[in-house]
């Protein structure tokens, strides 16, 4: 059987591990498996679930160090925030396990008399996961287990550059005691991602990745029948400083979101839209701590910035900055691909890069970059700012920093973002409120929070009448029509 490897991008000679590259018939034998055992599964009470869920928390808490090295070694992710990817897991495990005692529905009163009104949830079945190597822990962990909780089987079909961490995380799974077969996960490139979207076993697909790949999942999901999709795609995270900002704390965000996980969150920073007032100063502070970042190995506590995921994709960021420049951009710091990071053989590096007197219109103000940099854009108006944060084609997450209640309450009412920040960066959303964007972020879905499980389950309303007789909604108890005009 053909396999594929999964390597360190810091020394991309390093296998990981080694996985099979698996297809259409692998995907038809993961389907099977988790549709028998949903059977049972939609039998179990919800708060028993929602305890093996829990239970999951315990296993993943107790591997923490262990996954978050592993991360870090897969997915390039320095240390520290590998444990925090781990830990968004381990949240999302606790929190579902908590709704499993909580409201499953609501009760409306009827209009008619003796009778009853209220919804309830209903798995779909055997739901379709696709994920990213970014979070490669954490956005498995988003779906598995609202969908877990909301009684169905599952095909989890991870990036192929982190199938290992996506394996050990299915593992913690099943030892902490989840029902076998029901968590079933299939390895490779394209194409069990493509059979999963179009196959007729699975009720509910739910991507994660970028615009393109989302897109024609969907289309191909979509004209293979009735099928929940839900996407979360790309972003171009933008945000604004006033001139009454603290600079020091918006030094500390721009950094921390623009050049954190490399610049390879589908949250990071990509765009400082700032007063002109400040611009200078606040660039040159920006510079003068982008130019102190470490590069080098994720497994180094000493490193602030890891490699990007492959090769391919570092040429592609320095790419998008050349057009930058080409554009008229100013580059203040960074913009060249490394590859002789200490320690780091034939690792992709691209250092933090800075650029300056960037316009709305040109491309690195519009589109995703998916790397460390950073666009500034100068903007006085407040409006005119927001209306520049609204203008890309994105609208995941957005931020102001301001110490003025009045002018931050304005920007939260009119950014069209799914999540918006004051006085923070664009990154760091917790798992207990919706995560998703607007536009063409997504396709309306939110995941995480309550309404997490909405893509994986089927609400039913349901009304019982205990009156006995026939009782007519809209007709009964009004005036009859009687025909006169
Ligand atoms: C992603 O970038 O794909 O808000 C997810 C954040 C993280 C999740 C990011 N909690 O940055």
């Amino acid at each position: 059987m053909a396999t594929f490897d999964s390597c360190n991008p810091a020394r991309p000679a390093e296998v990981v591990a080694t996985f099979p590259v698996q297809g259409g018939g692998d995907v038809d034998a993961a389907v099977a498996v988790a549709a028998d055992a949903q059977r049972a599964w939609a039998a179990v009470p919800v708060p028993e679930r929602a305890e093996i869920i829990g239970q999951c928390a315990v296993v993943l808490a107790q591997r923490k160090s262990e996954l978050s090295r592993l991360v870090a070694r897969e997915a390039g992710k320095v240390l520290v925030e590998a444990g925090g990817d781990v830990q968004e897991a381990i949240d999302m495990a606790r929190f579902v396990a908590g709704q499993g005692r909580a409201a499953w529905g609501e009760t409306v009163p009827s209009e008619l008399r003796d009778k009853l009104a209220w919804t309830t949830r209903q798995p779909i079945g055997v739901v379709g996961l696709i994920t990213p190597w970014n979070f490669p822990v954490a956005i498995p962990a988003w779906k598995v287990f609202p969908a877990l909780l909301a009684g169905n089987g599952i095909v989890l079909k991870p990036s192929e550059h982190a199938p290992a961490c996506a394996a050990a995380f299915v593992t913690a799974c099943a030892e902490a005691g989840l029902p076998r077969g029901l968590l079933q996960a299939v390895y490779g490139y394209a194409d069990p991602a493509v059979v999963l979207a179009v196959h007729q076993g699975v009720g509910a697909l739910s991507f994660t990745g970028s615009v393109p790949t989302g897109r024609a999942v969907a289309v191909a999901a979509m004209e293979h029948g009735p099928k929940v999709v839900s996407l979360e795609l790309g972003g171009k995270n933008a945000m604004i400083v006033r001139d009454d900002a603290d600079l020091d704390l918006v030094v500390d965000g721009a950094i921390f979101g623009a050049f954190g996980t490399a610049g390879q969150r589908c949250t990071s920073t990509s765009r400082l839209v700032v007063h002109p007032a400040i611009a200078d100063e606040l660039i040159d502070r920006i510079v003068g701590r982008a130019q102190t970042l470490r590069l080098g190995d994720p497994l180094d506590p000493s490193t602030d910035v890891g490699p990007v995921i492959t090769a391919a994709s570092a040429e592609r960021i320095v790419g998008a900055v050349e057009v930058a420049v080409g554009e008229g951009a100013g580059l203040a710091c960074g913009g060249r691909l490394r590859r002789d990071v200490p320690g780091c053989d034939q690792g992709s590096f691209v250092e933090p890069t800075v650029l300056t007197g960037v316009k709305p219109a040109s491309r690195v103000a519009r589109e995703e970059v998916f790397g460390p940099v950073l666009a500034v854009l100068e903007v006085e108006d407040l409006d005119e700012a927001i209306a520049v944060v609204n203008s890309v084609e994105y609208g995941l997450s957005a931020s102001i920093y301001t110490r003025d209640v009045n002018r931050a309450l304005h920007a939260v009412d009119r950014i069209d973002a799914g999540i918006v920040y004051v006085n923070a960066p664009t990154i760091g959303a917790e798992i207990s409120l919706p995560f998703g964007g607007t536009r063409h972020t997504g396709n309306g879905f939110r995941e995480a929070g309550q309404r997490g499980i909405e893509q994986f389950s089927q609400l039913k309303s349901v009304y019982i009448d205990y009156s006995g007789r026939l009782q007519r909604a809209q007709i009964d108890n009004r005036a009859p029509v009687t025909g006169e005009a």
